[in-house]
């Protein structure tokens, strides 16, 4: 990464000759090499995790007649949700900073139709003996003042690289349907900052009564599917 009072000489230099030489902008590629080979193994965790659910979904359709997993969203957080994170958790600007405080910088979303899948994924992918737990957060059984739902799981897995194996962290979110498409809007209301403070608070509140709808709904649609299971040959 690249360290500020370095770039400072470099950012007079730049300033004084008036234009960006050849030499300055080697520097900074030269800079940025770390983070974007910690970024391309983040992505290569992303792929492992990924991977490990489309084999389970796999195997879940041929058990139970069905797809437990509606889709599976995944990103590597942008340089700049990193910097902000960085900057919010008071961290020094160095990447082993970053990779022991970070946990959310592979992030592997996983919607399923039911919340029972959400538990019988989650034990699936924890049983395997190449993925460790690190941290558990369930916001289903327990959910957010505001309503948010989700469980979410900070695994390690290893990835084999050409000169050993590195054990990575993603953070896993998984949600049904319902919970996501709530989750989507709700996250949209926390970005307007032109909402005036009274209509936000109004807009919270039916988001929460929203939450809360969203929950029965899930509850009931379950009940309903177990119930029909009764009767499939
Ligand atoms: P974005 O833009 O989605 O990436 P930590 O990782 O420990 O520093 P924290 O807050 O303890 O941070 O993690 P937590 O509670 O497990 O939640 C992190 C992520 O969950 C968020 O990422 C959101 O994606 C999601 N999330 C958590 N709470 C809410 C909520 O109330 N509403 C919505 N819509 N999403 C939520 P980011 O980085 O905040 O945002």
């Amino acid at each position: 990464m690249v360290f500020k009072d370095e770039l400072a000489v470099w950012q007079d230099k730049f300033v004084r000759d008036n234009l960006m030489s050849d030499e300055f902008l080697e520097y900074i590629q030269d800079s940025m090499m770390p983070l974007e080979e910690m970024l391309a193994d983040y992505r290569c965790a992303i792929m492992e995790i990924e991977t490990k659910f489309k084999v389970l979904n796999e195997q879940f359709s041929l058990q139970y007649d069905r797809n437990p997993i509606e889709t599976i969203k995944s990103r590597v957080k942008s340089k700049d949700g990193i910097m902000r994170k960085i900057r919010r958790k008071n961290l020094p600007l160095t990447l082993e900073a970053v990779e022991e405080n970070i946990y959310d910088i592979a992030g592997v979303r996983v919607i399923t139709s039911f919340q029972d899948d959400i538990y019988r994924l989650a034990e699936c992918l924890l049983q395997q003996d190449d993925v460790r737990l690190f941290r558990k957060k369930d916001y289903i059984q327990q959910p957010k003042p505001g309503g948010y739902r989700s469980l979410h799981l900070i695994v390690e897995v290893p990835i084999f690289l050409q000169n050993g194996k590195k054990i990575m962290k993603v953070e896993v979110q998984l949600r049904t349907i319902a919970m996501d498409f709530w989750a989507s809007l709700e996250h949209k209301l926390r970005y307007k900052k032109s909402i005036p403070e009274e209509e936000a608070d109004a807009l919270a509140h039916d988001l929460f009564e929203c939450a809360q709808m969203s929950a029965t709904l899930d509850r009931r649609m379950e009940d309903v599917r177990n119930r029909m299971t009764r009767y499939i040959e």
